[in-house]
C-alpha cells in the first residue's frame, strides 16, 4: 500500500513537474552549464544591488531571483543601494550614482525611453555589470535580455549592450469574444475569464504579461475586432481596468477593438454617423470614462466596413472620417486609433488583392497625427504565402503598422508545426523599391522610410487557455519570434529559433542544430504540402481547415478557391498582370516589371501573379505540372525529415513535450498528405496530366475527399 501511494506520488510530480514546463515558455531558466558562467556568479557573488521600489522593479528583482536560483542554484545576496561591492546593478537612470551616469552618458544618449544598456564597467579594482535604461520598463526589458544571455549560456564578461527597440507599439490582438471563443483560436478558450474578473485575478494573466513583457511587447487588444460594443460598457470596463492594472507594471498597455455602431447600441443613439455631432460627444465621453479608469489605456483597434462590420461607409462616409472622429476623442488622452485596411467588398468586382490599395491609397496624407493604418502582410489573407502588400511604402504620408497572424489560420492550426518568424523576415526583408532600392518593409514599418513618428507591428495572438498557452509546443516560438521581430524588424530568424530552443528546451548543440534546421525549413514545407508557387485561398470553406481547392458554391465569388486558383485545361494561376486585373500596376515600376513578367517573376510567387499554362518550362527544366505535383511531394517529404529529426531529440527533451511534438507531426504528416492527394487529384482533371514517377499515388478518391466536412472545426467564428 504504502509503496502504491509512493508510485502514485511519483507520479503525480512528474506529471506536473513536465506539465509545468510546458506552461513555462521560453523562460525555463535550465540549469547553467556553461562552466565558466556558473563559476563567475556562484562561488563568488557580491550581490545584486537593486535601486528603486516601483512595482515594476520588484518584478524585475523577483526575476533575477528565479532566474539564479534555477540556473545558478543560489540567490544571491540583493542590496537596495550601491554599498561596497556588488555584482550586478540595477536601476534606471535617476537612480544611479553620478560616476556611473557620466560613464553611460553617451550611451544613454543612443537609446529611446524603452531601451536598455548592459553593460561590464570597470572602476577601481572591480568590475560590475550595469542593467539601466531611462525608465523601470526598460531596467525590466535589460533584466529579461541578461537573463536570455545566461539561458543561452552566452558570456557575461565585458558585455556591452545598448538596445532599444525600433517600434513604438509592439502588440497582441486577441479576436477574443466576449463567451470566450476564440475567433480563429486553436489553443482553447481565451485567457480572460470577463465572468469572474474584476474581482478574481487569474495568476494566468500576471504569467501572461510576464512572457510578453520579457520579449518586449508592449500592447495588448484585448477584444476581437469583429467587435462587441458591450465591451465598451461600464460593466465589463470595469474587468478591462483590473487586467489593465495587472499588465501595468509589466510595461504592457490595454487597448480594445471599438464597434463603430457602437453609439447605437449601447448609447441608444439613432445613428453612428461620424459627422454626427451627438455622435461625436458620444465617443468623446466613452474615451474620457476609459482614461478616467485606466490613464495609460492605449487606444482602439477598428474593424470597419469590412466582413459585414459597421463603419463610416454606412453613413455615407469615409475611413478618414470614421478614424479621424475616434482619433480626436482620444487624442486629449495621448492614445491612438489603429485603423485596418482589411478590406473587400461583395459589391466591388474588381480582383480583391487590389481592393485595399485602391481604397486606401487615395486617403495618404488625410489621417490625423494619432492614427495608424494597419495592413495585413499580404494583399489577400495570412497565406502560407503572399508578396508584401503593396500599400507598404505606397502611403508616405501616413504611418502603416503591419498585421501578421501568429494563429495559424491558414497555416495548419496549432497543430502543425511552422516556425512563422521565417515568413514574417520574408516579409520585413522585401524590397518595395518605393523610395529606391533598399526601401524594405521592415522600414516602412520602423519609420525609418518616411521618418513615420509613429510606428507599430501587430500580431494577431495564437494565445488561449491551454496548458501550454499555444496548443503546439513549437507554437510557443511563434508568440516569442513575434515578440522579437516587433522588438526589432531586422532580427535574423535563424537567431530567432536558437534562443528560443536554447530557453526552451537545450543548450545542446547535438539538439539545437538538427532541431533549428527543421524549423527553419517548416515554413516551406507548408507553402510545398498547401500551396506550392503561389497559389493560393484554396482552403476550404469556413474553418479553412485542410483542401477545398474544388469549392466554387459560395455567394461571395472571392471566398471560394476556384476564384483564386482558376484552373483550367489551359493552365492554372491568377492573372494579376497587364493582361489581367493589373494588380502589378500597384506596386513600384521595378517590382511591377519583375511581377508583370512571367520569365522573371519568383517562381514561388508565380500563380499568385499569373495563369500558366500546365508544359510552361520552369527554371528546372520540368513543366508546370510536373513541377507542381513535385512541390506536393516535397512538402510531404519535408515532414517526414522533421519526424526522422524529431525521433532523436528524445533524449534531450521531458518525455511529454517530446510524445506531443511526435504526436503532432504525425498528424501533420497525414495531413500534408491529404493536401497533396487531394489537390493533385482535383488539378489532374484540368492538366490531364500523368503524376511524375516520384509522386507517392493517391491512396482515396477525389469524391472522398470532397465529402469530408468538419462541422466543428475550432476557431470558426
Ligand atoms: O483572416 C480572416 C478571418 C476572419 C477575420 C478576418 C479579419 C476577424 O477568416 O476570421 O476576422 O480575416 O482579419 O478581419
Amino acid at each position: 500500500m504504502a509503496l502504491l501511494r509512493f508510485v502514485f506520488l511519483f507520479i503525480l510530480i512528474s506529471f506536473s513537474a513536465s506539465a509545468q514546463k510546458d506552461y513555462k515558455l521560453w523562460l525555463q531558466y535550465h540549469t547553467v552549464s556553461n562552466s565558466a558562467i556558473a563559476s563567475e556568479y556562484k562561488n563568488n557573488s557580491k550581490g545584486i544591488a537593486i535601486l528603486g521600489n516601483s512595482e515594476t522593479i520588484k518584478i524585475a528583482e523577483k526575476e533575477l531571483k528565479t532566474g539564479f536560483w534555477d540556473m545558478l542554484g543560489n540567490v544571491p545576496e540583493i542590496k537596495s543601494e550601491v554599498k561596497g561591492e556588488s555584482d550586478i546593478i540595477v536601476g534606471s537612470r535617476s537612480n544611479l550614482n553620478s560616476e556611473i551616469k557620466k560613464e553611460l552618458q553617451s550611451d544613454f544618449g543612443k537609446i529611446n525611453n524603452e531601451g536598455f544598456i548592459i553593460k561590464t564597467i570597470s572602476s577601481k579594482s572591480k568590475k560590475q555589470i550595469i542593467i539601466t535604461g531611462k525608465n523601470d520598463v526598460a531596467v525590466l526589458y535589460g533584466v529579461f535580455n541578461f537573463l536570455r544571455i545566461l539561458q543561452t549560456n552566452k558570456s557575461v564578461t565585458n558585455l556591452n549592450i545598448v538596445d532599444s527597440p525600433r517600434t513604438n507599439i509592439r502588440i497582441l490582438n486577441h479576436w477574443d469574444n466576449l463567451d470566450r471563443t476564440v475567433e480563429r483560436g486553436y489553443a482553447g478558450f481565451s485567457l480572460w475569464n470577463w465572468q469572474k474578473l474584476p474581482d478574481f485575478i487569474d495568476q494566468r494573466y500576471v504569467d501572461y504579461a510576464r512572457a510578453n513583457a520579457s520579449v518586449g511587447i508592449n500592447g495588448t487588444v484585448l477584444t476581437n475586432v469583429n467587435a462587441n460594443a458591450l465591451i465598451l460598457t461600464p460593466q465589463y470596463l470595469e474587468k478591462v481596468e483590473a487586467l489593465a492594472n495587472v499588465f501595468r507594471p509589466y510595461g504592457i498597455k490595454v487597448y480594445l477593438t471599438a464597434r463603430f455602431s457602437a453609439p447605437i447600441e449601447i448609447g441608444k443613439l439613432k445613428t453612428a454617423d461620424p459627422k454626427d455631432s451627438e455622435v461625436i460627444d458620444w465617443w468623446k465621453n466613452k474615451a474620457a470614462e476609459i482614461y478616467k479608469r485606466i490613464p495609460d489605456f492605449g487606444g482602439f483597434l477598428v474593424k470597419a466596413n469590412s466582413e459585414g462590420q459597421p463603419g463610416p461607409q454606412n453613413y455615407g462616409r469615409d475611413h478618414v472620417d470614421g478614424a479621424n472622429m475616434l482619433a480626436d476623442a482620444v487624442a486629449p488622452f495621448g492614445g491612438v486609433v489603429m485603423w485596418r485596411a482589411f478590406v473587400y467588398s461583395e459589391h466591388d468586382a474588381n480582383d480583391r488583392a487590389k481592393q485595399a490599395y485602391a481604397e486606401f491609397q487615395p486617403y495618404d496624407g488625410k489621417f490625423k497625427e494619432n492614427v495608424i493604418v494597419q495592413v495585413k502582410n499580404g494583399a489577400i489573407d495570412f497565406q502560407p504565402r503572399e508578396p508584401f502588400h503593396p500599400l507598404f511604402g505606397a502611403m508616405p504620408k501616413t504611418p502603416l503598422m503591419m498585421e501578421f497572424q501568429i494563429t495559424q489560420e491558414y497555416l495548419g492550426f496549432s497543430t502543425h508545426l511552422v516556425f512563422l518568424p521565417k515568413l514574417f523576415q520574408e516579409v520585413l526583408e522585401s524590397d518595395t523599391y518605393q523610395k529606391g532600392k533598399g526601401s524594405t518593409v521592415a522600414k516602412v514599418v520602423d519609420g525609418t522610410l518616411y521618418q513615420n513618428k509613429l510606428t507599430g507591428i501587430a500580431g494577431v495572438a495564437n494565445i488561449g487557455n491551454d496548458l501550454n498557452w499555444t496548443g503546439h509546443p513549437f507554437a510557443q516560438a511563434n508568440w516569442y519570434g513575434f515578440g522579437r521581430l516587433a522588438w526589432n524588424p531586422y532580427l535574423d530568424s535563424e537567431i530567432i529559433a536558437d534562443e528560443w530552443l536554447r530557453s526552451t528546451f537545450s543548450n545542446d548543440g547535438n539538439f539545437i542544430k538538427p532541431i533549428k534546421n527543421i524549423m527553419m525549413k517548416s515554413r516551406e514545407a507548408v507553402v510545398n504540402y498547401m500551396t506550392p508557387l503561389g497559389l493560393h485561398h484554396i482552403m476550404d470553406t469556413g474553418h479553412h481547415y485542410g483542401p477545398g481547392p474544388w469549392v466554387s458554391n459560395l455567394s461571395r465569388p472571392e471566398w471560394n478557391p476556384t476564384y483564386y486558383h482558376k484552373a483550367d485545361e489551359k493552365g492554372i494561376g491568377f492573372d494579376r498582370s497587364k493582361s489581367g486585373t493589373n494588380a502589378t500596376a500597384q506596386y513600384a515600376p521595378e517590382i511591377e516589371k519583375l511581377f508583370d513578367n512571367l520569365e522573371t517573376c519568383p517562381e514561388k510567387d508565380l500563380l499568385w501573379f499569373h495563369h500558366v499554362s500546365w508544359d510552361y518550362k520552369l527554371k528546372n527544366g520540368q513543366t508546370l505540372w510536373n513541377s507542381l505535383a513535385l512541390k506536393y511531394q516535397e512538402g510531404v517529404n519535408q515532414v517526414r525529415e522533421m519526424q526522422d529529426v524529431w525521433s532523436k531529440a528524445e533524449k534531450y527533451v521531458d518525455s511529454e513535450r517530446f510524445k506531443e511534438v511526435k504526436m503532432l507531426l504525425e498528424i501533420q504528416h497525414k495531413e500534408a498528405k491529404w493536401w497533396r492527394d487531394a489537390c493533385l487529384l482535383y488539378f489532374q482533371q484540368f492538366s490531364g496530366k500523368e503524376l511524375p514517377a516520384e509522386v507517392e499515388r493517391p491512396t482515396q478518391t477525389l469524391e472522398y475527399f470532397k465529402s469530408l466536412k468538419f462541422p466543428f472545426a475550432p476557431g470558426n467564428g
